[in-house]
Order: C-alpha cells, then structure tokens, then sequence
C-alpha cells in the first residue's frame, strides 16, 4: 500500500475525550471513529488489525476442532424467554420492536439461538462431541461505555459453544479451549492468564476469565507471581487427548490467580508474601461450563445409547476480538506510539523514502515495495512529499514493528537502514539483504 492512496487520518492533538492509552492512540493512529456513545466505525487501518486477529481466532479455533459458522444478530425475544433470560438479561439488552409488533433483540451472546439449532437437528449421542463458533458483532448497553473499544456497546466478540453427552465430555471441551486460548494470545504477543471468575448472566460454576495485565485495566487481581513466568510456547498439542489438555489446564490453573470477585484472602495469605501480586488485568476473553442450564429448559436433548433422552451437557466460551486491539495496544506501545507485535500488525513494513522525486530513491523504493510483495508480506510504503521528520513520527505512531529508510547518501553506498520500532535499534544493509532479514522474522507467523 502507498501511503499517498491510503486513508490514514492521523491526528496531530491528542483527543480530549479519551482516558487511556490505547484509545487515544487508536483515534490519533486512525483505527477508529466514534460513530455514537461505545459504538465505532473501523477506518481502515483498525480494520485491518481486527481482521488479523479475527484470522487468528478463527486458525486457532479450527486447529481445535471448532466449526465456523455464522448467526444472525437480531434475534427473536421467544427463544429468550423460553431460558428465562429475557426478563433476567436487565437493561443491558437493546430490546426491539418490529413493524408487526414482535419482541426482537440486538444479540447479547447466543446460547439461546445455538440451542435451538441444535434441538432442531440432532437427536442422538452419535452426532456428539459438537462444538461450533461464530466470530460476530453483539450489542450490549453498557451503563458506562468508555475507554474506546475496550468497554463498548456494540462489539466484535468469537463465541463457541460445546454440546456434549456428559459432563466430563463437556469438562474436555473446556479444557480444549483452555489450550486453545492460550495459543490464540500467545500469537498476538499477550501474555493472558487464565484466572478463576464468576459466571454472572452466562451461568455455571465453571468459569476462568482470560486477562492481560496492564494499569488501565477495569478488573482488579489478585495471583501468584509463579503464574507470569509460564508460556505455552509452541509446543505440540493433540486436541482429543483429554490427559494432554487437563494436564495444561493444571499447569496453568494450579497457582493462585482470581479477580476480585472470587478473591479469598484467606488462600491468597498462603502464598509467600514476596510472590503474591495485587494489579488490574483486561479481560479478553472467559469460558464456561454450565451443564444443562439451556438445554434443559429448551428441550436439547439427545438418545444416550441406553434408551434414554437426557440434556446435553453444554458450555461457552468468548473472545472479546475488538477489544483485543485495545489490550494489544495497552500491552505495547510507547511515548511515540503504537509497537504492534509481529503476529498482528497491519502491515508488516514502513518503507520510508527520505527524498521522493529522487529517481535512485525512488526506484529503490519500488524494487523493495515489489520484492516484499513476492515475499507475501505486505509493505506500507510512505512516498508522500513530507519531511523526514513527519515521514519518521507517521510511521513510529501508527506503530508498525520494521521500518526501511532508503536515503540518497546510503544508496550511494549500496545500503538502506531497517530499524526496529520495539528497541529502536538500526543497521545499514543492502536491500536484498534488508528484504531476507524482514521475511525471515515473519516466516513464523505466515
Ligand atoms: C461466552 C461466549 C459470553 O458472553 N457467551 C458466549 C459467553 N462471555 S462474556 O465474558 O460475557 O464475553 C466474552 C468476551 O467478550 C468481551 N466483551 C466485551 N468487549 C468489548 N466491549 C464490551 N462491552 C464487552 N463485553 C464483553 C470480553 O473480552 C469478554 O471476555
């Protein structure tokens, strides 16, 4: 991409209305656009971000054994009310009135809707384990919406629910999303951890919430300082082997680590004085096990072999996927702006010319523009008639993890610089080489 074709409305002040980090960095790198209070246009450049996440998301929930599908977000309030949540759901709930007067509603979350699907096709224990997710746009109306996408209205969130025979069946599915979360962060370059939370108006016993720790955060925590060295890493995993996935959730479940919702001091006490942490954590993404508490009341069930219908044993589980962009943000970034990590950015290298117009410049910029190109990477080349100066506070801002400078004194000399946004660090190679190094680091996120 040129940036003189791109739309990158980038803001010189730093917007009044905007409380932390992120969202002040997300308006001025021109990711978003307040549309109305926690509701947000994506402008190109965010857009971007959201779709590489949500492509992470999806890689990862396949990889799990997961299946893609797609629900509608109006919804009918019958099904609501046939779990009891339409009246239990609060204000929360943008509720809907069609022209022939039907109850409707902006989808909160869909364990209803996917009940019904599955009562409606599947009568018997053969057709299980099942579990299916959809990655879509759900509505709640937050009492306070703020700090950007990271408390909105109207938000891009991945839900997946499980349908299993039996409870144990259905503890499985939890722990293989476990696993399958902690990939999912690690390839964004978060550290999440899973900590053990209250199920609020989803249901259940068995939740843990995942959370990214950072100042701004809105939850408070309390854990064992142990929990921070673990990291998934790329290891192996096999997602029907039920030993291999309890034993990562025991792993990483074993210490100490809840939001103050579930905090007990007491247990919290036991830990050594000098490992025990209080902070604020950002929940991206909470899992659930709640039995048969929708497919009881909406009649989901199934033959179990035996000669007997029983409910399924069901449970759900989220990624906050626009929220994401706003905890990647707040996780990484510095004075000058955004430092997106390698598996997520919107464009893998800035190609900056210190000296457009100037044929050697120019074309050197193009021969790289094209080799990373046939590399598969997709470059962000800044051939606007700016300074160097505004060329260089563009490109630190918006935030992308290497950036190519191709001036006339290093071309004489056969060289360009790649310099690192993360440590700033830079060295002068010939562009070929500069080409190799930069595919090279992407190789494992391609
Ligand atoms: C699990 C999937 C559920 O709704 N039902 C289907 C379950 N869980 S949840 O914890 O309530 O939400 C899942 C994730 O969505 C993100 N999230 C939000 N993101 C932005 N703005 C909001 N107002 C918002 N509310 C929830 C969180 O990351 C949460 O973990």
């Amino acid at each position: 991409m040129r940036l003189s074709r791109y739309f990158l409305p980038v803001l010189k002040e730093t917007p009044s209305e905007a409380q932390i980090v992120s969202h002040r960095l997300m308006l001025r790198a021109g990711l978003i656009k307040q549309a109305s209070a926690g509701i947000y246009s994506w402008l190109p450049f965010g857009y971007k971000v959201l779709r590489r996440i949500e492509q992470i998301v999806h890689e990862e929930q396949i990889r799990a054994g997961h299946l893609p599908m797609l629900m509608p977000t109006i919804q009918s309030a019958d099904l609501w009310r046939e779990s009891g949540r339409y009246d239990a759901y609060g204000a929360e709930m943008l509720r809907i009135t069609d022209r022939h007067d039907r109850d409707m509603l902006f989808t909160p979350t869909a364990e209803e809707l996917i009940t019904d699907i599955f009562r409606a096709h599947v009568t018997s224990y053969k057709d299980l384990p099942l579990t299916m997710y959809q990655i879509q746009w759900k509505f709640r109306d937050e009492i306070r919406p703020r700090f950007g996408v990271m408390r909105g209205r109207e938000f891009y969130m991945k839900d997946g629910y499980n349908f299993d025979l039996t409870k144990e069946d259905a503890l499985h599915a939890y722990n293989r999303h476990l696993v399958s979360y902690l990939r999912t962060y690690e390839r964004m370059g978060l550290q999440a951890i899973p900590m053990r939370a209250d199920s609020g108006p989803i249901g259940g016993d068995d939740t843990h919430e995942f959370l990214v720790l950072a100042e701004t955060g809105e939850s408070e925590v309390f854990y064992d300082s142990e929990i921070t060295d673990l990291r998934f890493g790329d290891r192996e995993i096999d997602y029907d082997d039920r030993a291999q996935c309890q034993g990562v959730l025991e792993e990483f479940t074993s210490r100490y680590a809840r939001t103050d919702e579930t905090h007990d001091p007491e247990l919290f006490a036991k830990i050594p004085a000098e490992r025990q942490r209080v902070a604020r954590g950002i929940e991206v993404g909470q899992i659930f096990y709640f039995g048969t508490k929708y497919s009881e009341p909406m009649g989901a069930m199934v033959d179990d072999g035996k000669g007997n219908r029983v409910p399924v044993h069901m449970g759900s589980h989220g990624i906050g996927v626009s929220r994401l962009v706003g905890a990647i943000i707040e996780a990484s970034h510095d004075d000058k702006g955004i430092v997106w990590p390698e598996g997520v950015t919107p464009f893998h290298v800035g190609i900056v010319n210190l000296k457009q117009g100037d044929a050697a410049c120019d074309g050197a910029c193009e021969g790289l523009y094209k080799a990373f190109v046939a590399k598969g990477l997709e470059p962000l080349y800044d051939d606007r008639e700016e300074r160097a100066g505004a060329k260089f506070a563009t490109m630190d801002l918006i935030g992308l993890p290497w950036r190519i400078t191709v001036g006339p004194r290093g071309l004489g000399a056969g060289v360009v610089e790649l310099t690192c946004r993360r440590t700033g660090a830079s060295e002068e190679l010939s562009p070929e080489a500069a080409v190799a190094r930069v595919a090279g680091i992407y190789a494992p996120h391609m």
